[in-house]
């Protein structure tokens, strides 16, 4: 291997798409593996926490959790505060979007029954205080952190992305609609040069 080398499943979201855009926005040439479901279950165990994303670095150890890996990217490229409380403060964030994958995501593989009223609830319930909460904690404009994008504003951007798009049974497209704060850096994102050519290269 002389190049980084990113795993995640063969699909533009989540976890894997907001490390892949943060690699091609610090403009690192880097292997884009994709991998289909069939292949999963033989690879788990081999990697550092039975999860995808993987980042793998030239003599170095995989590194897994995606936060790990943007952390690790937005320090080397730019794309992470160098003041250390600034750093926490947007670390603080990317967890958060963590804490809404780890309500949502069981919901995926529910029998319809079940995932509509687990969805239910969760949009009654869970989803606006997340917001609320993502748009307190957002103090400047349009992006996380002000006028510079850095990775927060990538794992944002993908988490908004997942609802927004009505594409996600039984949870409303304006779900954030009331949040201008969450959908100004979800928008900023998306009118992002890198981020635009990304997608422009990806189609
Ligand atoms: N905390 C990990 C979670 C990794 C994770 O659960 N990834 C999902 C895909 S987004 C996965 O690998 N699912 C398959 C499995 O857990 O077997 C991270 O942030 O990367």
């Amino acid at each position: 291997m002389n190049k980084p080398k990113l795993t995640y499943f063969d699909a533009p979201v989540s976890r894997g798409e907001e490390c892949r855009l943060a690699l091609h926005l610090a403009d690192i040439d880097f292997d884009d593996v994709r991998i289909k479901p069939a292949a999963w279950p033989s690879m788990k165990e081999r990697t550092p926490y039975g999860g995808l994303p993987v980042l793998e670095l030239p003599g170095r150890a995989p590194l897994a959790h995606s936060n790990a890996i943007l952390v690790l990217i937005g320090r080397r490229y730019g794309l992470h505060p160098a003041d250390d409380f600034e750093a926490a403060r947007h670390e603080g964030m990317m967890q958060h979007v963590e804490d809404l994958r780890a309500v949502v995501g069981p919901t995926i593989h529910m029998e319809d029954a079940e995932k509509r009223a687990a969805r239910e609830a969760i949009v009654a319930g869970f989803l606006p205080a997340w917001a609320r909460s993502a748009e307190k904690n957002i103090l400047s404009e349009p992006f996380f952190g002000g006028a510079r994008l850095h990775v927060v504003d990538l794992k944002v951007y993908m988490a908004v992305r997942w609802f927004i798009g009505g594409k996600v049974d039984h949870i409303p497209a304006t779900i954030f609609a009331g949040y201008p704060k969450l959908m100004a850096v979800h928008d900023a994102v998306l009118e992002h040069p890198g981020v635009k050519s990304w997608y422009a290269t990806a189609a």
